[in-house]
């Protein structure tokens, strides 16, 4: 790359990258949050279907001269908690990743059949933050490793289909190449880019729990 041509690039990079991750338990939110920092153990990783992170938790890195900022969250449907704590927990997300995260990732396994457990799941998200949410999402799916073609998973699951189409940054498959992450930095930086920036604020949150409550007063 010429230095000129190199120089466009670094203009148009956003200086730091904000990434709240969310999704059920066990999904693996959490490895792949290590996975995009370039860190093993930043946050807390276990088997099972209990929640090991009960708080947001936020960790920083600079990968390529941009600073990443990754905000891990609860698992919804986990056995521990209220759909409503976790809920509450998770919106504290947004204000870690001050003035508010460029994309939520919405992380689901290769492993789990997309079903109405994970609709359900997708539905929460949406009603939390509103109708703003699309616009700032992506699918992680994650276990890309054990040979699962996307394809496959995609294949005869209209309802799947139907999420990639409404999640405005597309998807990515983590697998086990060194080119994963990269790949996915540069897919969620390009639609930052075409989208000038822009990225969910604590105004649109509000803007969520207004709709939320208006809805139940009706
Ligand atoms: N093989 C494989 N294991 C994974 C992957 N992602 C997560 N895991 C494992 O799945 C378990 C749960 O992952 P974790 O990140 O803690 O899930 P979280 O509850 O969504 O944060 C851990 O034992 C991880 O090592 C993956 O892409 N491939
Ligand atoms: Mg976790």
């Amino acid at each position: 790359m010429s230095d000129s041509s190199k120089k466009e690039v670094d203009i148009l990079l956003p200086a730091e990258l904000r990434i709240v991750l969310l999704g059920m338990v066990g999904v693996g939110k959490s490895s792949s949050g290590n996975k995009i920092l370039g860190q093993e153990n930043l946050f807390d990783s276990k088997p099972g279907l209990s929640a090991v992170t009960e708080k947001c938790q936020k960790k920083t890195g600079n990968i390529n001269n941009q600073n990443l900022v990754v905000v891990d969250t609860p698992g919804l449907l986990s056995i521990d908690k209220t759909e409503e704590e976790i809920l509450r927990e998770i919106k504290t997300s947004i204000n870690l990743a001050e003035p508010g995260p460029h994309v939520f990732l919405i992380v689901l396994s290769v492993k789990e059949k997309y079903t109405k457990k994970e609709e359900d799941m997708v539905k929460s998200i949406c009603d939390t933050f509103g109708k703003n949410t699309m616009d700032y999402t992506m699918v992680l799916f994650t276990h890309g490793e054990e040979g699962t073609k996307i394809e496959d998973f995609f294949s005869g699951n209209k309802n799947l289909h139907k999420l990639i189409k409404k999640c405005k940054y597309g998807y990515h498959l983590l697998d086990s190449r060194p080119e994963q992450v990269p790949e996915l930095l540069k897919k969620i930086n390009d639609k930052v880019q075409a989208a000038e920036g822009r990225y969910y604020t604590a105004e649109m949150l509000q803007e969520a729990e207004t709709a939320l409550q208006q809805q139940t007063v009706h």
